[in-house]
């Protein structure tokens, strides 16, 4: 039977059943930000991001579903917003429901291609990511952006196309407004 699992829809948090927490700090997060120099001056054990994961099944098993919720803290470096390192899923052809709970947001997706593009996140806004999607999300508020996430057991992170090759763009604060800058 399933735990009592319970979302406490002001913060999003997930309680009543053993979770996978992950945390995400700046040292964590080198080679992600455009500006090295700027990543290099804010505090290494600062954190960035913070992720709750119900895991009702083993991680790769066929048929199952994940819920998570992923806390985003306010923060800059230099113009680019606090985010999550992003991701394909390892299995292409899964994809996965992002849900708001709290703060100001983007999602950015990028097709296999490289096409680009994002959503504003606000409370109550849900998001398809399609399969053969990298997503990663950055918190354009000042307050902790938090927004619940399910996926299929068998989707997998792959983590090593970002890391090594990024997003062909990249949300950055333009004059006050989050803007999609194309990577040089
Ligand atoms: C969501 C889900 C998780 C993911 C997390 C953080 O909660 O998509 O699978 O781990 O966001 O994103 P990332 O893994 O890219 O750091
Ligand atoms: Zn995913």
């Amino acid at each position: 039977m399933t735990p009592q699992l319970t979302v406490d829809f002001l913060t999003g948090a997930i309680s009543g059943a053993p979770l996978q927490e992950t945390l995400r700090t700046v040292a964590d997060m080198k080679g992600y930000f455009r500006d090295e120099v700027a990543w290099q001056s804010l505090d290494s054990q600062r954190v960035v991001y913070r992720v709750q994961a119900f895991l009702p099944v083993r991680e790769g098993e066929e048929g199952g579903l994940f819920l998570g919720n992923t806390f985003i803290e306010p923060g800059m470096v230099a113009d680019e917003y606090f985010m999550t390192k992003g991701h394909f899923h390892r299995n292409r052809n899964r994809s996965e429901f992002y849900i708001t709970i709290t703060g100001r947001g983007a999602l950015i997706l990028m097709d296999e291609g490289r096409r680009t593009v994002f959503e504003p996140m606000e409370p109550g806004s849900v998001h398809y990511v399609p399969f053969n999607t990298a997503h990663r999300v950055a918190n354009t508020g000042d307050s902790v952006l938090s927004f619940l996430a399910c996926w299929p057991s068998d989707a997998g992170h792959d983590y090593g196309t970002i890391a090594s090759k990024g997003f062909s763009a990249r949300i950055r604060k333009i004059n006050g407004v989050a803007t999609l800058v194309e990577e040089p």
